[in-house]
């Protein structure tokens, strides 16, 4: 009996390695040899390569690399240089933006000044790997769907680090390069603003954050439930729908009389998944430039209790 494998069953395929269009794309830019590895085929494709690089990607990767080195060098001085503090307080160093009397100038090298020239190598960073995310979809002949929803998230990544400090007029409202004192700064911000729980913005960021998740679980499941009738070949179900796809929007017809559409549902998620950082970036944006305190925005417009 030929039994038809959906993504569950253990059977890794492996042929001469899949190399990619050739026509119309810079064939210099990509590596040219291809590997597969097992335990990846058991999360996802088992072939690893090629991969291509091109210019905005060896840009990104460099000056990615800069920003992490010049951050590593400042916890190692932090550390005196001694590898055991090194790994003992790794999550307790941080490099700090510079003090507010800097405004936006630039000020010494240890007092900021290297979270200032860190940061500009972020920037690039950040920005030519998004321009590579273009690069990529057009050289495939795809939608700039991935483009634009990076672009989303730098929306934020913007606001957090460039747009809102200028708007400030001092680097000392970026967020510092460390793990826990970005914890530490995300809380203060919250407190120093009057709890972010009363921005609106950041309650509707929160909303599209969990219905991604939601919008997630629900499709991953209805998908993985109806592949064992080829629900998971998406297209071929979009463009000639099947059983799997009938089946699948019967079910969420069955539990609250609405059902997505097999192509609509990646909309869905699609925009639930930027919208998360475009309000984000709003709510931020907002902060401490129209409005100081959350909470008492909130008792002027009529829903926190005027204590
Ligand atoms: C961060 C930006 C895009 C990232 C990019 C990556 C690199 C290098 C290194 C930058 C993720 C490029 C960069 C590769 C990385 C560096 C150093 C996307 C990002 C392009 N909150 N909160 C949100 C919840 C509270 C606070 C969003 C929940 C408290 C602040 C989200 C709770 C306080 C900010 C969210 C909760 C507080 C946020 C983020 C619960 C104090 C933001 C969305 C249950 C702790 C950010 C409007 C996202 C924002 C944000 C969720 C509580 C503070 C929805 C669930 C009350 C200051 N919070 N939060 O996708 O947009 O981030 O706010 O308690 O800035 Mg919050």
């Amino acid at each position: 009996m030929v039994e038809y494998q959906n993504i569950f069953t253990q059977v890794q395929v492996q042929g001469p390695p899949e190399m990619g269009v050739e026509e119309g794309v810079p064939l210099n830019e990509r590596t040219n040899s291809a590997r597969f590895s097992k335990l990846l085929g058991w999360f996802g494709n088992a072939q690893l390569g090629p991969i291509y690089l091109g210019s905005f990607g060896v840009v990104g990767l460099a000056t990615g690399l800069i920003w992490f080195v010049m951050v590593g060098a400042s916890y190692w001085a932090q550390a005196d240089y001694n590898p055991a503090i090194f790994l003992r307080d790794l999550f307790y160093f941080s490099l700090e933006p510079p003090a507010e009397e800097y405004g936006l100038s630039m000020p010494p090298m240890k007092e900021g000044g290297l979270w200032l020239i860190a940061s500009f190598f972020l920037l690039v960073s950040v920005l030519s790997w998004w321009l590579r995310s273009y690069e990529l979809a057009r050289q495939l002949k795809m939608g700039k769907h991935v483009f634009y929803a990076f672009g989303a998230a730098i929306w934020l990544f913007l606001v957090l680090g460039l747009i809102r400090p200028v708007l400030m007029g001092s680097w000392s409202e970026a967020v510092p390069y460390g793990i826990f004192s970005h914890l530490d700064w995300t809380m203060n911000f919250s407190v120093v603003y009057g709890n972010l729980f009363y921005n609106p913005f950041h309650a509707l960021s929160i909303v599209f954050l969990y219905g991604s998740a939601l919008l997630f679980a629900m499709h991953g499941a209805t998908i993985l439930a109806v592949s064992r009738f080829g629900g998971d070949r998406e297209l071929e179900q979009i463009a000639d729908r099947g059983t799997a796809s009938e089946r699948a929007a019967l079910f969420w017809r069955w539990t609250m009389g609405f059902n997505a559409s097999m192509e609509g549902i990646h909309r869905w998620a699609w925009w639930f998944a930027v919208l998360t950082t475009i309000t984000g970036g709003i709510g931020i944006l907002l902060t401490g430039t129209v409005v100081d305190n959350w909470y008492y925005w909130a008792q002027l417009h009529g829903y926190a209790p005027m204590n």
